[in-house]
């Protein structure tokens, strides 16, 4: 989703007063610094309509699966009209209370049971509102999996929302709209600041029982997931790499991964010069260099050390046990001399990491399976990831971790690597899609984002590289608080 269209929409909701600051009293009672009303949105057509296009765009950009479409009453309602009516979805409509004449009917609209609902919610604090519509669906026979919401208050919808089998994907967040409101210079940082501790000091959603039901999938991880990278690396299964690249990420703070995804070898080096720094490891594709030398290996390993950072050759390799040995120790790249970890597909059975574990182990190298894919409609799902965790687990002298695009399992001498990173989600025209760097190691459990254009289209690359390990790094310290408590 393009952030500029994020950062005018939310100026414009302030301009129409759907955005006020002050004291304000929320449906639950509890009173809030920040209000947010956006039931003035139906006097501003073109605001209503480029809210519309923002929410049908997730719908696509999360390739979410649905018979209707159903908008909280009354102010998500003409929202999931126009939706519904633009792009000919089917639509219902909840009734608030049941009329006392004719059908009687709750939900209006043609369904069947067993038809998956989509809601569509203006504002989000507990999600109480959405799961109330939910259950009006459920009693008819309908299925609800996902909802989308406009701005998330960030107060624990996502949590309980996902306590019940709800996903709710948030197009603006509480901490989003305050920034760019201060940055617009809107709000006082004082304003801002006490918006900020209110959401922080506010969670609606507390789990009763650790472990037990009623826990979020995000919250569970939480709980779970409670060693720090230090800890993991002293673990007595885990592989030596491993716990060299955990021992690195907890020294230099960083869990960020640069895809250095450039032609020129001069470019490369310049990149693990100046953002050495800033990660943990340097992801290259040696086969899109316009000017490979043999050298190169050499080199890179040298700043790999000044920086203490690893290599990682992107290489996916995908073929038999004996060409994959090939592969990996000989051509012109001789991957294995200098690359600290590869990456290999599970589609050739476990033979693929046999043929690299003879050139590789011997050699103290490491293996990341792919286990998930970032690209939209990939077939690494399911089954087959679950099939990749076997072989990983049969072979722990030498796979010590997976691409993935969440945890995969709770096993914590595992690394996960997540590519498709960028600050907003989103894709490219070519199938990539995005997701944030706090979604990937807070929400989904990673350890480590493996960021490209991200960081390589920006303006200045060693600031977006600080601004990508911070993000990572506080979002790994804010999954560490939370287990602990
Ligand atoms: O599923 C995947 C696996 C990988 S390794 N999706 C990916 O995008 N990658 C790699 O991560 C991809 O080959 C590229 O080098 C990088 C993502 O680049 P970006 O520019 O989209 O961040």
């Amino acid at each position: 989703m393009d952030n500029l269209c994020i950062d005018s929409l939310i100026l414009k909701l302030h301009d129409v007063n759907a955005v006020k600051f002050g004291d304000y009293k929320l449906k639950s009672g509890m009173m809030t610094p920040i209000y947010i009303d956006l039931r003035v949105l139906v006097s501003h057509p073109v605001l209503m309509n480029q809210v519309s296009a923002l929410i049908y765009q997730r719908v696509l950009e999360e390739e979410l699966q649905f018979d209707s479409v159903c908008g909280v009453p009354y102010t998500a309602l003409p929202m999931a009209t126009i939706i519904c009516s633009t792009h000919e979805l089917p639509m219902l409509i909840r009734r608030k209370e049941a009329k006392d004449y004719g059908t009687k009917r709750l939900v209006e609209g043609s369904y069947r049971e067993g038809d998956i609902c989509l809601i569509i919610e203006d504002t989000v604090t507990s999600g109480s509102s959405i799961l109330e519509t939910a259950e009006v669906l459920y009693q008819e026979g309908l299925k609800v999996t996902d909802a989308i919401v406009l701005m998330d208050r960030e107060q624990g919808g996502v949590d309980m929302l996902a306590s019940k089998g709800i996903r709710l994907h948030p197009i603006i967040s509480m901490f989003k709209l305050v920034n760019v409101l201060l940055a617009a210079e809107r709000i006082t940082a004082q304003t801002a600041q006490s918006v900020r501790k209110f959401i922080q000091e506010n969670n609606t959603f507390s789990p009763k029982e650790k472990n037990g039901n009623g826990v979020s999938p995000a919250k569970k991880l939480c709980l779970e997931q409670q060693l720090s990278y230090a800890e993991r690396a002293k673990l007595p299964d885990v592989h030596p790499l491993a716990s060299k690249l955990l021992l690195m990420m907890e020294e230099k703070q960083s869990n960020l991964c640069l895809s250095a995804d450039v032609t020129s070898t001069k470019e490369l080096l310049q990149l693990a010069e100046t953002l050495g720094s800033k990660i943990c490891v340097l992801k290259t594709h040696v086969d899109i260099l316009k000017d490979f030398t043999s050298d190169l290996g050499q080199k890179l390993q040298t700043l790999a050390e000044k920086h203490n950072f690893c290599i990682f050759e992107d290489r996916k390799f995908a073929d038999i046990g004996n060409t994959v040995k090939h592969q990996y120790e000989g051509g012109i790249y001789q991957i294995s001399s200098w690359s600290h970890m590869v990456n290999a597909h599970g589609v050739p059975g476990p033979g693929v990491v046999k043929g690299l574990s003879a050139v590789g182990k011997p050699l103290g190298r490491g293996l990341l399976l792919i286990a998930q894919m970032s690209s939209q409609g990939s077939l690494a799902s399911g089954e087959y990831t679950q099939a990749v965790l076997q072989i990983a687990e049969e072979h722990l002298d030498f796979v010590f971790g997976f691409i993935c695009g969440s945890r995969i399992t709770k096993r914590p001498e595992f690394i996960h690597m997540t590519p498709g990173v960028q600050m907003h989600t989103g894709g490219d025209s070519l199938g990539q899609r995005y997701s944030t760097p706090e979604d990937v190691i807070y929400h989904k459990g990673s350890d480590i984002i493996i960021v490209g254009r991200g960081i390589l289209e920006a303006s200045d690359r060693l600031k977006a590289a600080e601004s990508y390990r911070k993000c990572g790094w506080d979002a790994y310290e804010k999954r560490l608080s939370q287990s602990s408590k």
